[in-house]
């Protein structure tokens, strides 16, 4: 790899004008140190940085991209929207057309409204429940990331039962004092808020296959019990599929738990890779949303003519045979991982779900986010940066999910597994 000499004066230069010189705080290499490399450009599952490294990526966006980086005929296809006119703020066909086909991979979403990320779709998914129920509180899990909205950005108080607390400035802390915080897989630690809380819950919000901390699979059991609960005290279940949605399979967790969710939050693939979210659900929850009712969202780019069109795109290609080969190569890619791992004593779990995995540089098995925890996270560093010194892209965090892509081959995933060989004895120097 060439060193990242452009990239470094970019960063620089970039943080003159942004905070942290980034748009969104991960991508600074906080986590893992050194420069962040600056994309030129991306085709199929390599990106090429500003000094010319190519690389195998498993960024991918943080997910959008299920199809690999810029595939021709969604380029096609967006090209050509843009030359009828990018956006109108007037309704279309094509809202109309992508709203459809979401509702016929999630049944669960007989209303669907189009917003540009998914931080809106689940801060708008909250207000909806809040006023449906007429209650204020939520119950999130921590490990679990739902956007940056202020009733998201909240750790638990002392004790398991207690009001939430800020995680960051700027959040008031009676909105935090609403969410009160759970343990995922851990269907005891939410009924205890019930019990806690009686009557005042509007809502439990869960990424059903957590991504976040990096992934964690919901446990047998899990999402049903949640699903009863949810009944049983009068609160809303709603699924924050923006990782999930049609990922996990073209009907999301949802379709592969059969677990039918309230309210649905979705993001990321929706878009094909550009800004679409979207929340929706039950018709009497959504019918509340303005102008259909009182319960005001509104957003100038929600539903726009080259958003959709890419959305359809990649919602148009969601084939079994798609799904059967990310769950082979990503069960091929975390073994290899792990092999790469044991042959040098470097204590892993690996956890994957399809086409998204973690390596967890810890020997406790990882089901929530204090075992997540657990993990060496200057292990991973070491590991972050052997790969890219070996041609991978790998997340710039211990706590997220790479992505595979259609576009990702047995050769691509192969070529990784050689990397760790070497990552790894890396690592096995430094612990
Ligand atoms: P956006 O506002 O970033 O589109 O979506 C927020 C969001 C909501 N729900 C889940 C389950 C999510 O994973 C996300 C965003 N995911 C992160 C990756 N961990 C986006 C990457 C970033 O923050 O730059």
């Amino acid at each position: 790899m060439k060193r990242p000499v452009r990239s470094r004066k970019l960063f620089e230069r970039a943080r003159q004008i942004l905070p942290g010189g980034v748009d969104s705080p991960v991508r600074a290499f906080q986590a893992v140190g050194g420069v962040p490399h600056f994309i030129r450009r991306a085709s199929g599952a390599t990106i090429e940085d500003v000094d010319g490294n190519r690389f195998i990526d498993y960024v991918m966006s943080w997910g959008p991209l299920l199809h690999g980086h810029a595939p021709r005929g969604l380029v096609r296809a967006v090209a050509a929207a843009a030359r009828l006119g990018t956006s109108f703020g007037a309704p279309t066909a094509l809202e109309l057309d992508l709203g459809e086909r979401v509702r016929a991979l999630m049944p669960s979403m007989e209303r669907i409204r189009f917003v540009s990320s998914g931080t809106e779709a689940t801060m708008s998914a909250v207000r909806v429940a809040r006023a449906c129920t007429r209650r204020d509180k939520i119950v999130k899990f921590a490990g679990c990331y739902h956007g940056h909205g202020d009733g998201f950005l909240v750790k638990a108080g002392s004790g398991a039962t207690t009001l939430g607390v800020p995680t960051s400035p700027g959040v008031p802390a009676p909105v935090a004092a609403d969410t009160l915080l759970a343990r995922y897989n851990d269907i005891r630690s939410v009924e205890a808020l019930f019990e806690a809380h009686p009557g005042t819950i509007a809502a439990v919000v869960v990424e059903p296959i957590a991504g976040n901390m990096g992934v964690v699979a919901p446990a047998d059991g899990f999402l049903q019990g949640l699903r009863a609960l949810a009944t049983r005290h009068g609160a809303l279940l709603i699924f924050d599929e923006v990782i999930s949605g049609f990922r996990a399979s073209a009907g999301g967790a949802q379709g592969i738990f059969g677990v039918t969710p309230d309210l649905t939050c979705l993001g990321k693939i929706i878009g094909g890779g550009f800004p679409v979210g979207a929340y929706g659900g039950r018709a009497d929850i959504m019918d509340l949303v303005a102008p259909a009712g009182p319960v005001y969202q509104a957003g100038t780019l929600s539903g726009n003519p080259v958003a959709m069109t890419a959305g359809l795109w990649a919602l148009a290609r969601l084939a079994p045979a798609l799904y059967r080969d990310l769950a082979r190569r990503g069960a091929m890619l975390a073994l290899g991982l792990a092999q790469a791992a044991r042959a040098e004593g470097v204590r892993l779990q690996v956890n994957a779900f399809g086409s998204v995995l973690t390596p967890f540089f810890t020997d406790v098995p990882v089901r929530d986010y204090d075992s997540a925890l657990t993990a060496n996270t200057g292990a991973y560093a070491t590991f972050f940066h052997g790969m890219l010194a070996r041609g991978v892209y790998a997340p710039p965090s211990q706590f997220e999910a790479w992505f595979l892509s259609a576009a990702h081959t047995d050769r691509h995933v192969q070529q990784t597994i050689r990397a760790a060989r070497g990552a790894m004895k890396e690592v096995a120097r430094v612990i």
